[in-house]
Parts: C-alpha cells; sequence; structure tokens
C-alpha cells in the first residue's frame, strides 16, 4: 500500500494496529509528512476507531521529559488522544497477545474538573482546572519497527498509545508539590529508575498547559472530565510475560502491574 495521504497513511497504521504487525516509518515513503499533517493523520485514526464505536476519554502528552527525549531521539513534546478501550483495571495483566512491542512507563495523571482552553493558558491556570492527581502508567506499543521514528511518525501514531493504567485514589493539587512528587519504577522487585514531578517540563501542570496551547493550534480543548497523562517521567521499560512491574510514588500510592 503506498502512503502518499493522509487517508492512505492512516489505513495503514491502523492496519498495524489490528493486525499487530510493526511497519516502516511512514517518513520514509511520504518524506514531505510535516507536523501539521501528522496531526490530521492522527485525527483521521481516532476517528475511524470512534465510528467503530470507541470513544475519547482524554488526552496524553509524550516526550515531556529529558529521559524519553533522549531515548526517543525527539526533543519536541507532542500531544495524542486517549480511547476508552486503552483504560485498563489495574488488577487486569497487560494482554501481550494484543500488542506488537509494549513498554511501560510512570506517569503523573490528571482528570479535569473544568474545560482547559488555550492558547496562552499557564501552568497555574492549568492546575486549577484540575480535579484530582493519580498515580499511572502508560504501555506504550509503536506500530513502527523498533520504535524507529521521526516526529511525523510518532503524531500520526497517536503517539505510540495502547493502554493506560491509574490509581483509585485521587489527591487534590493543592494537597501536592508536584515538582517533588517522586516515582521509583521497579522491575522484578528491582528499582531501575527514579523522578520527580519536575522531570516533565519542569512540572506536571506546565505539561498541561502546553497540550492547551498546542490543542489550540488544532481547534481542540480539553474537557472537563476527561483524563491527562502528562508524559512519561522516566525512560520506558519493555514488557514481557510474567513481568512484576511497580511504580511507587511519594503520595499518590503505588501501582503492581503484571502481563501475560
Ligand atoms: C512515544 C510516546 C511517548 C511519553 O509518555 O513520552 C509517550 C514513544 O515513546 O513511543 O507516551
Ligand atoms: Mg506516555
Amino acid at each position: 500500500m503506498a502512503v502518499t495521504d493522509i487517508k492512505s497513511a492512516s489505513e495503514k497504521l491502523l492496519a498495524a494496529e489490528d493486525s499487530r504487525t510493526s511497519i516502516s516509518r511512514i517518513t520514509e515513503e511520504w518524506s514531505g509528512l510535516d507536523l501539521e499533517t501528522a496531526y490530521k493523520v492522527q485525527r483521521e485514526v481516532i476517528s475511524a476507531r470512534t465510528a467503530q464505536g470507541r470513544k475519547i476519554i482524554g488526552t496524553k502528552l509524550g516526550l515531556t521529559s529529558k529521559a524519553k527525549q533522549v531515548r526517543m531521539g525527539i526533543n519536541s513534546p507532542l500531544t495524542a488522544k486517549l480511547l476508552d478501550n486503552y483504560y485498563l483495571a489495574t488488577d487486569t495483566p497487560i494482554p501481550l497477545a494484543a500488542l506488537i512491542q509494549p513498554r511501560i512507563e510512570p506517569e503523573i495523571v490528571f482528570i479535569m474538573k473544568q474545560d482547559l482552553r488555550g492558547p496562552n493558558v499557564t501552568a497555574a491556570q492549568a492546575l486549577a482546572a484540575v480535579e484530582s492527581v493519580h498515580a499511572g502508567f502508560e504501555v506504550i506499543d509503536s506500530r513502527f519497527t523498533d520504535y524507529s521514528f521521526a516526529l511525523p511518525d510518532v503524531v500520526s501514531d497517536n503517539a505510540s498509545s495502547a493502554y493506560f493504567f491509574m490509581g483509585n485514589k485521587g489527591v487534590s493539587p493543592a494537597d501536592l508539590d508536584l515538582t517533588f512528587e517522586a516515582v521509583a519504577l521497579s522491575v522484578n522487585g528491582k528499582c531501575v529508575a527514579t523522578a520527580t514531578g519536575a522531570a516533565v517540563q519542569g512540572h506536571p501542570a506546565e505539561a498541561l498547559a502546553l497540550a492547551a496551547n498546542s490543542l489550540a493550534a488544532q481547534g481542540d480543548y480539553i474537557r472537563a472530565g476527561e483524563i491527562v497523562l502528562t508524559g512519561g517521567l522516566t525512560d520506558a521499560v519493555p514488557v514481557e510475560a510474567g513481568v512484576q512491574i511497580s511504580a511507587e510514588f511519594t503520595n499518590l500510592g503505588s501501582l503492581f502491574i503484571t502481563a501475560e
């Protein structure tokens, strides 16, 4: 299938996800794919899923931390959409059969109490629109072989989205200093990475403001009730059958996840 336009690019990504078969970069065939058009491909992918009955339940940021930017070789944050079928309860093992090359990363998650519309949203305004803060884990699964992509590719691919988990315990943003909220990421009981909220754009509310401001450029905004994933705090780790992965936060609680 030749990829030359928004429609064919979205179809290639949808087919890769449905068949669990990775593909080469879209920009290899369509070198003119720019960022603005890539967001249109992303919107086309999401429209195809909503036409199949899935619902948009939130927004995610990607590549907001140095750890993620260095690993992926891209130093620019991006936004994507969360669909209802991405959500997994924390006692559900990650379903490996549904995935190509899953990795997991700890994130700070917001639930919104008010709409947030850019441009010119500040971190203070963004935080004032938050209802509660939660511990989170995102399972990413790039549709591109070996996670090899340029920024327009990963934007088109809805930022490698696959699944996410969040803790039940919601904390009011007024009761936390997210700059210092720490997380320890462990694999099979061994701590492999630590970070604090400052890792994502200096503060997760800065990431939230960034999302609102960049969505405004697409005529979009963050809605009350939405879930917002603020981006991996640490590098992501590969997920294999039987692995035990935990994210222990100082105030947001802990998540313990496995895969099968
Ligand atoms: C892109 C997705 C990035 C994050 O939190 O940084 C992302 C990728 O790493 O494949 O979800
Ligand atoms: Mg993420």
